[in-house]
This record gives structure tokens, C-alpha cells and sequence, in this order.
């Protein structure tokens, strides 16, 4: 189906669309992600920070409340870690029909690299109490959502915000965190999907039962109909992703190129396992081939190169990959259609003539 047939977007959409924009398809080639070039999303605005008077609140369920200056978490111990980011909607606007929400096509992603201090390392000079069972994070930027006035912001298991690679982040490719991004201080969640690295943080405070916050019981959750509780959406399933060969046309993205051998290239990642394998098809997913892979990438959840040698003959192709983790999960031909349209991993399908 091409754009023309589908229904069309409306201006609510484009304001979305305009505000928060997608890695171009060709960003791919680079293994970090230039800052500029990654990926936004913003529910409401960003919210303008005086970094001097600036503390992150650590307390709830601790036995020492604490404060912290900027300096005071950049004279701890840091570390950095290369992690794929990717929003729970990238794909939602090939859904039919479309949920109403930041309409993303593929592009909501971007492996950059993250500077900050292990969350854990905070949280043991906080002293957790016995029973806390989660960790909320609490951003300034406050909107309104669902009829609902809040502050952004989302809670995280005890275990899996103890992790050692949740960090305080307040450098994204050693530079400082740049205001679209989170400054001065967000925290990285890797391998979970990018609701859960709460931007513009504020408060951390650990709780003795779960939070039910908007973000938590209502967005961000895979379901059926609107009366359907629906199950969490946490870590990132596997994708991958090519750079379109050839030329675009302006108006219409489509791609052409020369007849002649082109070598594809693209990323994959995974929230749940490392990338064992990925797979191009140059006839709409009927026949499929490996592609060869790049070296394991250096952090855990950072996306790792692949390429594949095409031998393009005249004629009209629709090409596509697909990724498989460590765990066997792979990406799907079909996408499944939820209300919030989350996690539509259906393998990208890349339309070139060539002539
Ligand atoms: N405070 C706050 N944190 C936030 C958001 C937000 O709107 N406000 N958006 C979240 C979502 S849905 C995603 S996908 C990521 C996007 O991070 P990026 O814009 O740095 O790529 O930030 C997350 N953290
Ligand atoms: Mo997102």
C-alpha cells in the first residue's frame, strides 16, 4: 500500500511528527549515533533547568534521604556503555489501522554513548529498606495526558534498577547531555525500551508497592481493546534495520538504483540477547539468506552491524531483513495490532527499482 491509499495524517499527528523526529535510514552507517541525529521523543516541553541550584532527590522507602549536586555525582565513580535506545512506538504508523500517537515510521532509535554513575552505586548511600520493591523515577517536564495532569514519570522493578549498567546518565557521546536529551541528568535503562529512560530527572524515590502512574497502568501497555488491562512493555524485542540502497525520489522516498552487486548494510539489536543472526530476503520474504555479521559490539545492548552482498537485476524489488537474539526471538512478517500501537517489529520492507 502506498501512501496516497492510506488514510491520511492529520495535523495533531504532523505537530507530533514535527516535534520528535526519527534517525534517518542512513544514520544507520554510523556505529554511534552523532548526538543530532539520534532519535527524540518528548511528551510535553522541555523544561528549562538552573543547573547551579540544581540536586537530584534520593528518598521513599531509604534510610538516608539525600540530595545531590551535578558535581557531587560527577566526582563518583562513572562508566560509559554504548546502548541502543529505541521508543516502544517505532513502527506504529505502518499499523492498520493507525493508533493516534507520535506516528513513527522505523527510525525511532540510536545507539549512543552513555556517560553516568550506576544508579546502585546512589541508592547504597540511600540505604534501601527492607521491602521496597520499586524504584520511581520522577522527570520536571509536566503535560497533560489522559485527561491527567502529571509529571513524567515511570517506575522500574528493585532488581532490574539495581542492575549495574542503570546509570544516572549526564553525558551522551562525552558530552554534556544536551536539553532535548535530558539535561542535566536522565537516567538509561539498556535494553528496555526508551519510556523507561526518564529524561530531565529529578527524584528518585524507592517504594514499598508498586506505582500506578499514568505511564505505568495506562500508556505503555500491549492491548488487544481499550477495556484490556494488557501486559507492561520493558525490554526491546530484536529488529533489524538497512540502509536503503540507491537514490531517493524527493516526494516519495522511493528508492532507485544501478543494476550491479550492492552491498547492504544495516544494525540489529536486542533488549533480551545478543544478535546470532540476521537475514535478508530480496523478494518480499519469500526467500531469505544470512547476511554476514559485524564484530559482537563492545556493551551488551548495542546494536551490531551486519551486511549482505545484493546482485540487483533490472526490475522492481521489495527487499527486507530480519534479526534472531541469543533467546530465538525474531521479528514477525505480519505486525500484531495493539491500541497504543507498541512494539511493531514486522521486518522492514525496502521497495527499489532498478533500471
Ligand atoms: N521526562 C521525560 N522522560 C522521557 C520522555 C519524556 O517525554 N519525558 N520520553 C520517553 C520516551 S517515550 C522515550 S522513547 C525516550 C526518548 O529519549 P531521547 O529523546 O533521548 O531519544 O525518553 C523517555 N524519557
Ligand atoms: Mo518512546
Amino acid at each position: 500500500m502506498t501512501g496516497a491509499d492510506r488514510e491520511g495524517i492529520s495535523l495533531e499527528e504532523l505537530a507530533l511528527a514535527a516535534r520528535n523526529h526519527a534517525m534517518p535510514y542512513e544514520a544507520l552507517r554510523y556505529d554511534v549515533t552523532p548526538v543530532g541525529l539520534h532519535y527524540l521523543l518528548i511528551h510535553y516541553d522541555i523544561p528549562d533547568v538552573d543547573v547551579s541550584a540544581f540536586r537530584l532527590s534520593v528518598g521513599g522507602h531509604v534510610e538516608t534521604p539525600l540530595e545531590l549536586t551535578l558535581d557531587a555525582l560527577r566526582a563518583m565513580p562513572s562508566t560509559t556503555l554504548a546502548v541502543t535506545m529505541e521508543c516502544a512506538g517505532n513502527g506504529r504508523a505502518l499499523l492498520e489501522p493507525r493508533p493516534v500517537s507520535q506516528p513513527w515510521l522505523l527510525g525511532a532509535v540510536g545507539n549512543a554513548e552513555w556517560t553516568g554513575v550506576p544508579l546502585r552505586d546512589v541508592l547504597a548511600g540511600a540505604g534501601v529498606r527492607e521491602g521496597a520493591l520499586e524504584v520511581l523515577f520522577t522527570g520536571r517536564d509536566r503535560g497533560v495526558e489522559g485527561d491527567i495532569e502529571q509529571a513524567y514519570e515511570r517506575s522500574l522493578p528493585l532488581d532490574e534498577a539495581m542492575r549495574e549498567d542503570v546509570l544516572l546518565a549526564f553525558e551522551m557521546n562525552w558530552g554534556s547531555l544536551l536539553p532535548q536529551h535530558g539535561f542535566p541528568l536522565r537516567i538509561l535503562v539498556p535494553g528496555w525500551y526508551g519510556m523507561a529512560s526518564v529524561k530531565w530527572l529529578e527524584r528518585v524515590t524507592v517504594l514499598a508497592e508498586p506505582f500506578e502512574g499514568y505511564q505505568m497502568a495506562t500508556s505503555y501497555r500491549m492491548r488487544e481493546d481499550p477495556d484490556d488491562p494488557g501486559e507492561p512493555i520493558t525490554r526491546i524485542f530484536p529488529r533489524s534495520l538497512m540502509i536503503p540502497p540507491g537514490i531517493p525520489e524527493f516526494a516519495t522516498r522511493a528508492r532507485i538504483a544501478e543494476p550491479g552487486t550492492h552491498r547492504l548494510e544495516g544494525r540489529a539489536w536486542s533488549g533480551f540477547g545478543r544478535i546470532e543472526r540476521v537475514e535478508v530476503s530480496t523478494d518480499d520474504g519469500v526467500t531469505w539468506a544470512d547476511a554476514v555479521l559485524g564484530p559482537e559490539p563492545a556493551s551488551a545492548f548495542g546494536w551490531r552491524a551486519w551486511s549482505f552482498d545484493w546482485r540487483a537485476e533490472p526490475g522492481e524489488h521489495v527487499l527486507c531483513c530480519r534479526a534472531t537474539d541469543s533467546t530465538g526471538l525474531t521479528q514477525p512478517r505480519e505486525p500484531e495490532w495493539n491500541v497504543g500501537g507498541y512494539r511493531n517489529t514486522a521486518v522492514q520492507r525496502v521497495t527499489v527499482l532498478v533500471r
